[in-house]
């Protein structure tokens, strides 16, 4: 096959981009845990929302499992990054198991907070998509004070115990600019609503959102890469396509790419969430060399250095040498 290879042909890559601080942390820790403790090593959930990242976990002896329930007794399981209810804890505990928990600490602070306003009891709007991992744990630690809005269809619904007693937080990875405008509209129906103390929307996924709307502007695709059920890959695509891009896809690899979606395209932009192996970005890229997109700029909007030190139960043991 040939490809029309004008000049002007030229792709346009986010950064910051890729894997988040939380995700390396995550990931590193149940290659730790292999390596220290042998194979097999239970994860709970997938341990970040990548299908290639867990494929590969599970090559090197790692088997994820929907609950603890699944995990033979005894045996070693890694929490995901998502973050687990404490229900989730004591069920691990009660089936003697040994855990790691690679809950990102921007999730656990999200947890504290909402342990600590549910204490003072705050009725907590927990802004966040049903059904998310991360949302079913932060919503374990206060069951009786969290109420989920999911959008801003949910504003005019959501009902509370005290209306001048209330506070909102978030999931780490939803769109800045959307949560903003629902809090807007819960401000407006709830005039007394608190605001957290700190952003739960972490630093990684705004980032990640302000680099693309800036590839944006001058792409007419975006392609981000990232797998289906990743919340923040997800709303790359979303501002993409409300800041400047005519087309967006979120594709796991280079194979999902079609050849249409290129035609009579001159400027592509790339990025690619916070759960995301760079090597994967690589084969995009190269993917679109072979169809004359050979011209590659990185396009850097903020600079980055956050990084965590490991569980703290892997730390114990590798400087022990076990
Ligand atoms: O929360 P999300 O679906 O975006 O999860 P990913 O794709 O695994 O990305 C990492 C984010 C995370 C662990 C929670 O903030
Ligand atoms: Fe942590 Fe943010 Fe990464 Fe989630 S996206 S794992 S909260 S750094």
């Amino acid at each position: 096959m040939t490809f029309e290879t004008p000049a002007t042909r030229r792709v346009l890559v986010a950064r910051p981009r890729g894997y988040c601080a939380g995700v390396d942390r995550a990931v590193q820790a149940v290659e730790k845990a292999l390596e220290l403790y042998g194979a097999p090593v239970y994860v709970r959930k997938q341990i970040v929302h990548n299908t290639h990242v867990v494929r590969t976990l599970e090559k090197r002896g790692a088997i994820f499992v929907e609950e603890t329930e699944e995990v033979p007794e005894g045996a070693i399981v890694v929490f995901s990054a998502h973050g687990v209810s404490p229900a989730v804890h004591r069920e691990a505990a009660e089936r003697g198991l040994r855990t790691i928990d690679a809950t990102c600490p921007l999730v656990t602070k999200v947890h504290n907070e909402a342990r600590r306003f549910a204490s003072q009891d705050y009725d907590i709007l927990l802004i966040g998509h049903e059904g998310h991992e991360e949302v079913e744990g932060t919503a374990g630690e206060a069951p009786d004070h969290i109420r989920l809005v999911d959008g801003l269809g949910a504003v005019d619904t959501v009902e509370v115990k005290d209306p001048d007693r209330l506070v909102w937080l978030s999931q780490t990875t939803l769109s800045v600019d959307e949560t903003t405008e629902t809090v807007t509209r819960l401000k407006e129906r709830f005039p007394n609503l608190i605001d957290p103390p700190s952003d739960d929307i972490c630093y990684a996924t705004q980032n990640r959102q302000v680099a693309v709307k800036e590839i944006a502007a001058e792409a007419q695709l975006v392609i981000v890469v990232g797998s289906q059920n990743s919340s923040n890959s997800k709303r790359l695509v979303e501002v993409a396509l409300d800041h400047g891009a005519d087309a967006s896809h979120l594709v796991d690899d280079a194979s999902f790419i079609r050849d249409e979606w290129l035609d009579g395209v001159t400027t592509v932009g790339v990025t690619s969430g916070a759960s995301v192996p760079e090597d994967l970005v690589d084969g995009v890229l190269a993917h679109l060399a072979e169809r004359g997109f050979a011209d590659v700029e990185e396009v850097e909007s903020v600079q980055e250095s956050v990084r965590f030190a490991l569980p703290h139960e892997l730390r114990k043991d590798l400087r022990a040498g076990v």
